[in-house]
């Protein structure tokens, strides 16, 4: 039995200069699987052959596996694994190596490999999972056939699902087991290979591809929640037919299944033809979900869709190019959303977290690459930087290439490396050789780390406009010395006096450190709107006087550089003291205006947490006193505007259109300010709102603005909703997570006593619900005497022994120390001291404590 919990000392750091093709290939895999929670025997057949001229082993990988037999062409072989590998020399250029393996799947709380949830058996072998079933070279350029049999008890488990297309099927033991045979003729890595076993019931459809063949698609999940699948099931075939529109991509197995588990690391994964999901990213009905999870359900099950072309059918070489397929797919998933609503909400939204979570990460001690050269951990690396800095890149080299450029690289992308495990190099070798553009500066992209700074200086004289535009990016861990990186920057001059633009919208590319843009016949000093649709991920700096940023706030034709301009206005106005005027005005004017779905994005203030990201110091308490003057402020001016959104918009029929989900946001959005003025009928609207809701959305929105508040009824709103959704694991994690944000005073305390409620649990979106929401609350995270960052360290230390995974993503707020004062920076350092200080800490904690405190 090999034991995974006992890390050693200094882990292993994997490094992408070491990367060697593998030594042997697998071109075939026969699975036999002997079912049961408690113990699961899996015979593995592989075929092997040596790939070269060499000598060297065969090196087999296995965690947590118990070796019962094995044999080499058929002769038992007594060689024993060491450590987590086992390695058998072979004299010759081919084998057949059979392995019987015995697993725990309910011993399996990591969630990786094989385990069981809710009574069901599944696995999840992304990234290097599926080493913890079989012994096999587990790594993603070792593509094989698979062959699966399964055999499991018939009442406990009568679904039985693979890869693939089902071949065979039967019972034994007079009924009491059964069995089915899969096969996925798609040669895949075995982070691809999936297995559930359970007693789920389907929401069944079909697609007719655009080549006329039919594909069965299925949605599998306990019977109670199959109505709850139909929004799921109406992305999956609006995604199929979208990807064939825009990307030429076909489906290519008959059977399309998805099953939805309830216990899942991340939101799902996109094994070939078995995709398995966090039901989070499924079930959706009306009374459960808000509009928001509409949003990311329909956005999920098109990103693990898409992932047949860009992920599965040509994957990674290696770990280091995940990138290649998530920043990828995520693009492509963003330009699938923006399709089905509002392309600019859906932009300001995409922005919006890119810059919450990416822009952290990469002024942060764990900045990387979106291609990182080392790892210890690789599950540490599927972060906001590999996924959404990634898409971002790829949106850059599209709006460089041209829609049709871009078009023409994905197509031969597709076409040369269909079968294969490529690499990022590979992909802009695909797009460069496409369009005949030059991209050798662009790799830049894919090696630095860090957000580029863009300086912006406009002068004016006579009738000629010169934008001076300067590039750096700040050092990052390992990386003191930064290249100027190729940019596209998408700018307009604005004439003052009648609000049009003045001539076209240019788009400059930036590939020195200072740039110069000359434009003529500008007879006025115009303004300037800069990164019109977030074009490049960078810091803009430009010293832009408060009232060019309210004339583009009203006057810019891009919605997103409107957006962008209020929330500029409001982050000088947030960090600095002074009268707040000028943006109140603004807000006042946008408010005013006809798209409530933009309204309501654009009126938001930013966050305490993005503030703070402005400042060398965030200053914490002052944060959160100005931001609620303001908002106060903001409050009072348009009282009256802010009741005519919100009662205007609150007699709404609930539909599920872009229309109606605008409105139901401006509303709630409305509420929010109506609350800020701290008058009781807003408490009022906002409990009969909450209790006469007939949707999650309105419902989740007015409890969460009383949990934040004073408000008489806060205690029994909240009493009443868990009353009304307890047993309902998504919804309860609403109610966990409402708690953990209030910025209340008593916000640690609740959240402490919410860790002993009976249903607070391991489960990672119930730890996500509680304690991840808490670690984004900046004002009680960091309550200057520490105890929130020992709360977070006493959570970590409670989740690692059992998911390491998990834990190690709900430390990420402690690295941040770097960017508080000398007192809580102190505190938190000791608090990661106090981390790694702890014996047996996975390797996943340990990467990030450690590169916290580097
Ligand atoms: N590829 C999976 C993520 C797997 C995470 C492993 N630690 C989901 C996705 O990005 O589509
Ligand atoms: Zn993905």
């Amino acid at each position: 039995m090999l034991d995974a919990q006992f890390t050693p000392q200094v882990p292993h750091t994997v490094r992408l200069s070491d990367y060697r093709p593998p030594d042997w290939l697998v071109p075939t895999v026969a699975l036999d699987f002997d079912l049961a929670p408690g113990c699961t025997r899996v015979r593995a057949t592989l075929t092997v052959t040596r790939n070269g001229a060499h000598d060297r082993p065969l090196v087999l990988d296995g965690q947590e596996l118990r070796l019962l037999s094995l044999t080499v062409d058929g002769v038992a072989d007594a060689t024993q694994p060491v450590g987590e590998h086992l390695t058998l020399r072979l004299a010759g250029d081919t084998a057949v190596i059979e392995t019987l393996v015995e697993i725990v799947p309910s011993a399996n709380t990591r969630l990786m490999g094989l385990y069981a949830s809710g009574g069901n058996l599944c696995t999840q072998c992304e990234a290097e999972g599926f080493r913890r079933i079989t012994f096999f070279p587990d790594r993603p350029d070792v593509l094989s056939t698979y062959s699966v049999r399964m055999k499991a008890d018939a009442r406990a488990y009568p679904v039985l699902l693979a890869n693939g297309n089902m071949v065979a099927r039967g019972d034994d033991d007079g009924g009491d087991t059964h069995w089915a045979e899969w096969t996925d003729p798609w040669p895949k890595p075995c982070y691809l290979f999936a297995l559930v076993a359970g007693d789920l019931q389907p929401l069944r459809d079909r697609f007719t591809t655009m080549s006329g063949r039919e594909v069965q698609l299925a949605i599998w999940t306990a019977a109670a929640d199959v109505p709850r699948c139909a929004h799921a099931m109406a992305a999956l075939k609006t995604s199929m037919a979208w990807d064939e529109v825009h990307y030429g991509r076909e489906y290519d197995l008959d059977v399309f299944n998805i099953v939805a588990v309830a216990d899942f690391n991340f939101g799902a994964m996109e094994n070939k033809g078995l995709n398995v999901f966090n039901s989070k990213y499924i079930l959706a009905d009306p009374e459960t979900a808000t509009d928001a999870d509409f949003d990311a359900v329909a956005a999920v099950v098109a990103h693990e869709y898409f992932h047949n072309w860009t992920g599965n059918r040509i994957t990674c070489r290696d770990w280091f190019q995940l990138s290649l397929k998530e920043g990828l797919t995520v693009f492509r998933d963003q330009q699938f959303s923006g399709d089905q609503g509002s392309r600019a909400v859906r932009r300001i939204d995409d922005v919006r977290s890119l810059r919450a979570v990416q822009f952290q990460e990469d002024a942060g001690p764990t900045a990387h690459p979106i291609r990182p050269d080392h790892y210890i951990e690789i599950g540490n690396f599927y972060t906001a930087t590999v996924y959404n800095k990634g898409a971002e890149v790829i949106r850059m080299l599209y709006t460089l290439l041209g829609e049709a450029g871009f078009r023409a690289g994905t197509d031969l992308y597709f076409e040369r490396h269909d079968g294969q495990a490529v690499t990022c190099e590979d992909f802009v070798r695909a797009m460069e050789d496409a369009s005949g553009r030059d991209l050798t500066q662009f790799r830049r992209w894919y090696e630095q780390a860090g957000t580029p700074r863009v300086g912006v200086t406009l002068a004016h004289e006579g009738s000629t406009a010169t934008i001076t535009l300067t590039q750096t990016t700040p050092p990052t861990p390992g990386q003191p010395i930064k290249l100027p990186v190729h940019l596209p920057l998408r700018l307009a001059l604005f004439d003052r006096a009648s609000g049009a633009r003045i001539g076209d919208e240019r788009l400059v590319e930036l590939t020195e450190a200072t740039t110069t843009v000359v434009i003529p016949d500008v007879p006025t000093r115009p303004v300037l709107s800069l990164n019109r649709d977030f074009s490049a991920p960078v810091i803009v700096e430009h010293a832009c006087p408060a009232a060019d940023r309210v004339f583009l706030s009203a006057h810019d034709d891009d919605p997103f550089a409107r957006y962008e301009a209020l929330q500029q206005l409001a982050l000088d106005t947030l960090s600095a003291e002074g009268p707040c005027d000028d943006l109140v005005a603004a807000l006042g004017a946008t408010l005013g205006g006809d798209d409530p779905a933009f309204i309501a994005e654009a009126v938001l203030l930013p966050t305490e947490a993005f503030i703070g990201d402005q400042a060398a110091v965030v200053a914490v308490d002052a944060i959160h006193a100005r931001r609620e003057a303001v908002r106060h402020a903001a409050a009072t001016a348009h009282r009256d505007a802010w009741w005519a959104a919100y009662r205007g918009n609150a007699d709404a029929a609930y539909a599920q259109t872009p229309e109606a989900k605008g409105r139901r946001r401006l509303k709630n959005v409305a509420l929010g300010y109506l609350m800020a003025t701290g008058e009781r009928e807003a408490e009022v609207a906002a409990y009969a709102q909450f209790e006469n809701a007939n949707n999650m959305t309105d419902r989740i929105a007015a409890l969460s603005v009383l949990a934040n508040s004073d408000a008489p009824e806060r205690t029994a709103a909240l009493a009443a909703f868990y009353d009304r959704f307890k047993g309902d694991a998504s919804v309860i994690d609403k109610w966990f997570s409402v708690q953990a944000m209030s910025s209340r005073a008593d916000t640690l305390a609740a959240t402490i006593a919410l860790t002993r409620h009976p249903d607070f649990s391991h489960n990672p979106n119930r730890l996500r619900s509680l304690v991840g929401a808490f670690g984004v609350n900046q004002l009680r995270l960091h309550a200057a005497d520490g105890a929130g960052y020992a709360f977070l360290a006493d959570q970590v230390l409670s989740v690692d022994p059992v998911n390491p995974s998990t834990a190690a993503r709900l430390m990420t707020p402690l690295g941040r120390w770097r960017r508080f004062d000398e007192g809580r920076a102190a505190l938190m350092r000791a608090q990661l001291q106090r981390l790694l200080k702890t014996p047996r800490l996975s390797k996943d904690v340990f990467e990030m404590a450690s590169k916290s405190l580097a």
